[in-house]
């Protein structure tokens, strides 16, 4: 099973950011595909990773991020 989960990220202020948390978000157990976006703050992440492990790997890379 596939889903989509988009979650609201604070904290990234350049494109360096995005790379980052593309990174992290693509480290995550289960991620297929990742898009993250500066403007607004958004990451759509596709697979069956478990939403919890996504934010906390968000946060380990410095940023915040809730289920949006
Ligand atoms: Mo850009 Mo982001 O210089 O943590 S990498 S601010």
């Amino acid at each position: 099973m596939s889903a989509t989960v988009k979650l609201n990220i604070t904290g990234m202020t350049c494109d360096h950011c995005v790379k980052h948390t593309q990174k992290a978000l693509e480290s995550v157990t289960g991620v297929e595909n990742v898009e993250v976006s500066l403007q607004p703050g958004t990451a759509l992440v596709t697979g069956d990773a478990d939403p919890a492990q996504l934010i906390d790997a968000v946060k380990d890379a410095g940023y915040s991020a809730k289920i949006g």
